[in-house]
């Protein structure tokens, strides 16, 4: 650290992560709808730094030059060695400034990078892995920015935030190079835990016991476990986003996180109630229309009596529960036969997967359902105009009106018949809306081909494979995400391995109910905020002390009673979800950011933040008052057993480091005794 007094009142924050402005997965989603509170707190002296994709960036980035003239400076030191960078302003909510490195323009350098990556942290690289080469790339541009930076400005403390590992090389060389910042660490899952639970170890009972060098080692992720680990213990700071992340980190990663920052949304608030019932009600007609097209044929249930019910996410078929949606919704289908209900269920599987475009009969479902829809516009049209003749041409006595007969030309019923015949179908509507890559091997349709469930007539659980993301464009279910959500009913996401989980708490703040588990970090989440959160229509499934056998039932029983839900049931439902949607609110969940940030402050400027008191009231967080705010009348009842903010939740305080693995939220985790290891490698659940 130099040996000038950094002011730590007004820091400068740098926040860094692969999705700055290229959405690829989750991780976007906390940096974009996280952006307005940051600003609010930060303003100009926030930025964000990313990797520059030639192919998204120029839609999402108005260049401009930097107003910092120690931004400026750096920027133009690393040019003048030939870094092509795009400095501007993120098109977003909030405006941000962001800083995007073309990793292309210095791939030159990748052996001598990595050579000094051994050198400094003993961190071995193998040749042909693009993305982590992208990555040392990238963190090494990352680390030369902000040395840059700190040598053009001497005053003003600054506070770098890493998100995951693919953003987490810098952390390391900032120690190692003694770059004067303070970093923070943030980490959205752990490479380990995603490989050995989309295998088939019982992952939670024996989160202690995993010889992690050797298990990752064996999976062929050594070099990228490395760099996880290094920069987990190289930050100021380390936090994950749930509870149930900062256990399995503490084991896998071998530090105890300092605290949690769970996602939150930027959640937008409707003036009146009826505004997203509204908006689920036309958002459920577009359903139906897809519905009568891919149904063609067969539309031998009512529309007025389906429920529609989803999951989307990454194509993780363990990790997020497919197997066992599929598995209740054949349970669920064996109960609504025997209980004779008049309720049909469509299941969507919203997950890209390897395709070959549409398949011919989803598209020629559509096509055969527009012309009649389009046909029986013509016809109306005529029918119309033909008795606004007829009753132009009355002297003002009412006489019969024509018969249908009359009213229908010859040639309105050919074209009529013509359309129905063309919903002539010999098979089955399909299960996918695509052709699959590898429909053979594909674990979805496997299984369900295994469970049977193929969109036959006597079925009540009817299902659509779609395996690509939605958009308003496509031929075949043109609705973006959000809008086919508000049309559903229910999301399912029974998740096995689910650091936070933005599905179900998007349906959330939509006011549509969903299913998740006490193995997802929202699910715990919302357990540890409200009392009962299934009265609320916030499920949760115990994936946690059940077996698999146990936690289908329940859930097979959840969508069950789901079902016999009426009407009013459901809208009434939707009303309760809709008032938990605070609860994920940045603007409550923001603080814990905040927080994880002063801490940063706190370790790398200590004799600056215990010099003066003022600093204290400074930043005094807010206890939580928008959470007060939300305990309307009657319900949603929050818990009171000792929950101070939405942040009490993730409380990051040096003395966590004190306690012990059980005192995270959520369960009594397993200790283990020492002589359990013998069982090592472990049973398949
Ligand atoms: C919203 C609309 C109602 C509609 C209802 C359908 O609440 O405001 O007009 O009847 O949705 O609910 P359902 O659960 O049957 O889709
Ligand atoms: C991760 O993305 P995923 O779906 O691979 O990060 C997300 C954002 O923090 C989180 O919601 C999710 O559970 C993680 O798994």
């Amino acid at each position: 650290m130099s040996e000038e007094k950094r002011d730590i009142h007004k820091p400068i924050l740098f926040e860094c992560a692969w999705e700055v402005a290229n959405k690829v997965g989750g991780i976007y989603t906390v940096i974009k709808t996280k952006v307005p509170v940051t600003v609010s707190e930060y303003g100009d002296r926030y930025t964000l730094v990313g990797p520059l994709s030639y192919k998204t960036a120029p839609m999402e980035v108005e260049p401009e030059e930097p107003a910092d003239p120690a931004v400026a400076s750096s920027l133009e030191s690393m040019r003048n060695k030939g870094v092509k960078i795009l400095y501007g302003r993120w098109l977003i909510e909030g405006n941000p400034h962001v800083l995007l490195f073309d990793t292309g323009s210095q791939y030159h350098r990748l052996d001598e990078w990595k050579g000094d990556l051994w050198n400094l942290a003993g961190i071995p690289t193998p040749p042909n892995d693009h993305e982590t080469n992208e990555t040392i790339v990238f963190g090494y541009l990352v680390a030369w920015f902000l040395g840059e930076y700190v040598s053009h400005q001497l005053h003003t403390a600054v506070i770098a935030h890493f998100h995951e590992w693919q953003a987490g090389i810098a952390i390391p060389l900032c120690r190692k190079r003694h770059i004067d910042v303070t970093t923070v660490f943030t980490t959205h899952a752990t490479l380990l835990g995603r490989y050995l639970c989309a295998g088939s170890v019982d992952f939670y009972n024996n989160l202690q016991y995993f010889d992690v060098d050797h298990e990752a080692g064996k999976r062929g992720i050594y070099h990228r476990y490395c760099i996880e680990r290094s920069a987990t213990h190289c930050a100021d700071v380390f936090t994950t986003v749930s509870h149930i992340t900062a256990y399995e980190a503490e084991h896998l990663l071998k530090r105890k996180p300092d605290g949690v920052l769970p996602n939150g949304l930027n959640v937008v608030k409707f003036q009146a109630m009826h505004e997203f019932q509204n908006l689920h009600s036309t958002a459920k007609t577009k359903i139906n229309e897809f519905v009568r097209g891919h149904f063609y044929g067969h539309l031998d249930f009512d529309l007025d009596s389906t429920l529609y019910m989803f999951t989307a996410g990454r194509y993780e078929y363990r990790n997020k529960g497919v197997d066992m949606f599929i598995e209740s919704l054949a349970r669920l289908n064996y109960r609504l036969q025997q209980s004779s209900s008049n309720v049909t269920v469509v299941a969507f599987l919203i997950m890209p997967a390897a395709t070959h475009s549409y398949t011919i009969d989803s598209l020629k479902g559509q096509a055969v359902t527009k012309q009649l829809k389009d046909t029986v516009t013509e016809i109306q049209n005529r029918v119309g105009a033909r008795l606004f003749d007829f009753a132009s041409r009355s002297n003002g006595e009412f006489s019969k009106i024509p018969p249908p007969e009359e009213l229908l030309s010859e040639e309105d019923k050919v074209a009529l018949k013509r359309r129905i015949f063309a919903l002539k179908r010999n098979a089955l509507p399909p299960v996918t809306t695509h052709n699959m890559a590898d429909d053979a091997a594909d674990p979805v349709l496997n299984q369900i081909r295994r469970v049977r469930l193929f969109n036959s007539s006597n079925d009540r659980v009817k299902i659509v494979f779609h395996p690509d993301f939605l958009n308003s464009n496509n031929p075949v279910l043109g609705m973006d995400y959000e809008e086919f959500v508000r049309g559903t009913h229910l999301g399912v996401f029974p998740s096995y391995y689910e650091p936070w989980g933005y599905t179900p708490a998007e349906c959330t703040v939509m006011g549509i109910p969903s299913v998740t588990t006490n193995l997802s970090g929202f699910g715990c989440f919302m357990q540890d905020m409200i009392d009962r959160p299934e009265d609320e229509g916030c499920y949760i499934i115990d994936r946690r002390t059940k077996s698999p056998e146990e936690s289908v039932n329940q859930l097979a029983e959840v969508l069950f009673s789901f079902c016999a839900k009426s009407r009013r049931q459901r809208i009434n439902q939707r009303n309760r979800v809709e008032r938990l949607s605070p609860l994920l609110d940045w603007k409550n969940l923001g603080v814990e950011y905040s927080k994880a940030r002063q801490l940063g402050l706190r370790r790398a400027y200590p004799d600056e933040f215990y010099a003066g008191a003022e600093v204290e009231e400074e930043y005094e967080f807010a206890n939580g008052p928008e959470r007060l705010a939300i305990s309307m009348p009657g319900s949603p009842r929050f818990r009171t057993d000792g929950l101070k903010t939405p942040g009490d939740i993730g409380t990051l305080t040096e003395e966590m480091q004190a306690l012990n693995t059980s005192d995270y939220r959520g369960y009594q985790w397993p200790q283990g005794a020492e002589d359990e290891e013998d069982s090592y490698p472990f049973p398949l659940v």
